[in-house]
């Protein structure tokens, strides 16, 4: 048995929810390791769709453990809403088998006026974030005066570390940003109230990933948003705030990185992106908006359109590489159905010479050519194949093209939101 981490092998929402909720079933806890509720990981079970921001994508199989680890950053609104949500459609959301690290990050209601005021003030130079707080919350956990979940059992120490962070937080919202400041004893009251309905929640996540470790594993990390959005790795500056790479599943819930055995890249089978930033592959002809239209190509949180492009080698390469994927999950590939020719990149132009990997400097990403290479399309009708065997030869050319391409064996296929929709190799 395995332990099995999950990224996103692009720019995000390649299709995590969908295959972690799959896992789940062989899994005996899920824990997400980083990001917080800008994630919109959604499932499909018999035709009902279930989009989750912060609960572990494998809270609809019953009997199953989901922890959010330290990594996260947590809205605790977010939280109860999401645990009223699925509460009120018969899951079991108690204490028993959900679990919150003391050491979670929380976001407060000045984290998203920051990061509103921020968005606002750049004008044509926008990230295009969420606007849930993300940012500025990571960026208090660095320059430690963030308020983590733990605290919710000191209201003094909550009061004092609200008073705080306002005294900087507010002279930033009102003289520079011109946004409304914040009361301190609303803050602090507000997050208060929840502390009741959130205690509970509390655990020592590493040690209840230590025994289940001790009884032979099976833990599933979910990962949020994609690789090429890591705060390191990721087309600088436009990235969210946390490291997105398998390597953070370790840190982000504190387990040794000796127990990551499984990594799993969740691959579209074209690219999709939201939010600014280079993306070479990116189609602004009706081909993207076929794609945009047949994958309902918007986003999980925000509703904002995602943009859609051919699928990228190159940057695949570079995940493979960053994570050291073990297999690679193809998802979507229904959605090409009916194109006449599919374009796979396999390399850039840049600067007068072929690249095989992507270049480095800030934002060169959105200087380079893509070259592509062609395949031809589909006209089957994919959705209810059952077995590999039963997709179309065509089909299964682009896919081993994908293996060739990476080096990675693609042990899953999906061609379907739905649960069922999945052919594993
Ligand atoms: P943030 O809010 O600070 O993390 O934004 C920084 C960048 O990260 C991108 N980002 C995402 N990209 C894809 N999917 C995400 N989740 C939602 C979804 C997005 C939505 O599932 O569709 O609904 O808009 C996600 N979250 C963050 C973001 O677009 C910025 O480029
Ligand atoms: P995540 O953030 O990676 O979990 O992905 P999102 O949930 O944001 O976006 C993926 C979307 O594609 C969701 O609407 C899924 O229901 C849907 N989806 C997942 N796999 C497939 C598939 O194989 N085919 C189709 N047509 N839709 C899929
Ligand atoms: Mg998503």
């Amino acid at each position: 048995m395995a332990n099995t981490v999950i990224i996103g092998a692009q720019w995000g929402d390649e299709g995590k929810g969908k295959i972690v909720d799959m896992l789940s079933a062989q899994s005996r806890v899920i824990v997400r390791f980083q990001g917080g509720n800008n994630a919109g990981h959604t499932i499909k079970v018999q035709g009902e769709e279930t989009i989750l921001h912060l609960i572990p994508s494998g809270i609809l199989h019953e009997n199953k453990i989901c922890l959010i680890g330290n990594g996260v950053v947590l809205d605790p609104h977010v939280f109860l809403e999401e645990v009223d949500h699925l509460a009120a459609r018969g899951i079991d959301v108690s204490p028993a088998r959900l679990g919150i690290s003391k050491k979670t990050h929380l976001i407060m209601p000045y984290h998203k006026s920051l990061d509103q005021a921020r968005e606002a003030k750049r004008a044509g130079h926008k990230i295009g974030t969420t606007g849930r707080g993300i940012g500025p919350c990571y960026e208090d956990k660095a320059a430690r005066v963030g308020l983590r979940a733990g605290d919710l059992t000191d209201p003094d120490l909550v009061r004092a570390k609200v008073a705080h962070a306002l005294q900087e937080k507010n002279v930033l919202l009102r003289e520079l940003y011109k946004f409304e400041p914040l009361d301190e004893n609303t803050v602090s009251e507000e997050l208060l109230a929840l502390a009741p309905r959130l205690v509970p929640y509390l655990t020592e996540v590493e040690e209840r990933m230590q025994e289940v470790q001790a009884e032979g594993g099976d833990i599933l990390f979910e990962g949020a948003q994609g690789i090429h959005l890591d705060i390191d790795h990721g087309t600088y500056p436009f990235v969210t705030s946390s490291n997105t790479v398998a390597g953070n599943a370790s840190a982000g819930c504190g387990i040794a990185p000796s127990a990551l055995n499984r990594i799993v890249g969740i691959v579209k089978a074209y690219t999709t992106r939201v939010g600014s930033g280079p993306f070479p592959t990116e189609l602004l002809d009706d081909t993207g908006s076929y794609l945009r239209t047949q994958g309902h190509e918007f986003g999980a949180t925000t509703g904002r359109p995602r943009r859609c492009g051919w699928l990228d080698a190159v940057v695949l390469r570079e995940s493979v590489r960053l994570n050291g994927l073990t297999d690679i999950a193809l998802t979507k590939l229904d959605v090409l159905q009916n194109l006449p020719v599919l374009k796979i990149c396999v390399a850039y132009e840049y600067k007068g010479k072929r690249l095989s990997y992507l270049p480095q400097e800030e934002c060169s990403l959105g200087n380079v050519t893509p070259i592509y290479e062609e395949m031809p399309g589909f006209e089957e009708d994919i959705t209810q194949c059952a077995s590999y065997e039963e997709l179309p030869a065509t089909v299964r050319a682009y896919i081993a093209r994908i293996e060739e391409l990476t080096g990675v064996k693609v042990s899953l296929v999906s061609v379907g939101a739905d649960r069922r929709q999945t052919i594993v190799r």
